[in-house]
């Protein structure tokens, strides 16, 4: 079921009309094609690379991490992450895979090659998702309004960017992907999705992914969208949620600006 609408009203996302001074423009995302996704997979994590798709689940005795083929959604590899554990986001690195748990404090390093463990690492507070952005740096979200951006080798934290909408936090950000020098953040449970400015975190415009969601037919509450990801040299971003039966590929923000087809605006 959309629940964009609703949302929207109670957590107060996107500012109402005539209540900001700034135009924030909707989109609604743009299909351009539709894969299979394996609609036990509670995705917490998505990126691209080398033309395969790697997906993390969360869930205790679901978590895992997983190279999965685009054009049928074949698993080619995985790996568990075993109870107490609950998997959360993942990014690439260096040939590398790194990989957050949801309370547990402690994150893997993983071979992009062969999934073997590799290490681990310890960080402050939830972890939620990860993303690797252009200057080979990773991202993190927690849910709260607040991005840490990492080291991905020792995994300090080199900054923090608050992400507001009209001078307001946006709460609840999930997952991430960097693209065309802009974050883009997975509000939990909604179907919008914030591209943010990297520099002072405003929100320069929405993608309301709430057609995906009724075409994914999930309507359990969690069952939210919750993966992106981004094929940087063919320009495909692709975006499912959990336990989705679908993983959709919808064009990059900058592909479709001039089909916005609303605007947040003062009259
Ligand atoms: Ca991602």
């Amino acid at each position: 079921m959309p629940i964009t609408g609703l949302l929207i009203g109670l957590l107060g996302l996107v500012p109402q009309v005539g209540s900001t001074p700034q135009s924030v423009p909707v989109q609604s995302a743009q299909i351009v094609a539709t894969f299979p996704h394996d609609n036990r997979a509670f995705t917490e994590g998505l990126f691209w690379q080398d033309g395969y798709l790697y997906e993390s689940t969360g869930e205790l005795n679901r978590s895992g991490i997983r190279k999965v083929r685009l054009s049928d959604g074949k698993v080619m590899a995985r790996v568990a992450v075993d109870p107490p554990l609950y998997g959360e986001g993942i990014a690439p690195w260096n040939g590398t895979i790194l990989s957050l748990t949801w309370k547990n404090q402690i994150g893997f390093r993983w071979s992009a090659k062969d999934f073997k463990k590799l290490g681990s690492f310890k960080y402050q507070g939830e972890g939620w998702a990860l993303a690797a952005d252009d200057k080979g740096g990773l991202i993190m979200s927690d849910g709260s309004p607040v991005l840490r951006f990492v080291d991905p080798a020792t995994f300090a934290v080199k900054r923090r960017l608050t992400v507001t909408d009209g001078g307001r936090p946006v709460k609840m950000l999930n997952e991430l992907e960097y693209v065309d020098g802009e974050i883009l953040a997975n509000i939990w449970l909604t179907d919008l999705i914030a591209r943010i400015d990297p520099q002072d975190g405003h929100v320069v415009g929405w993608i309301d992914v709430s057609e995906l969601h009724r075409q994914s037919g999930a309507t359990a509450e969690n069952d939210v969208p919750n993966g992106i990801a981004w094929d940087a040299k063919k320009r495909r971003l692709f975006v499912t949620g959990k336990d989705w039966p679908y993983v959709f590929q919808i064009k990059a923000p900058k592909d479709a600006g001039s089909s916005a087809d609303a605007t947040v605006s003062t009259p």
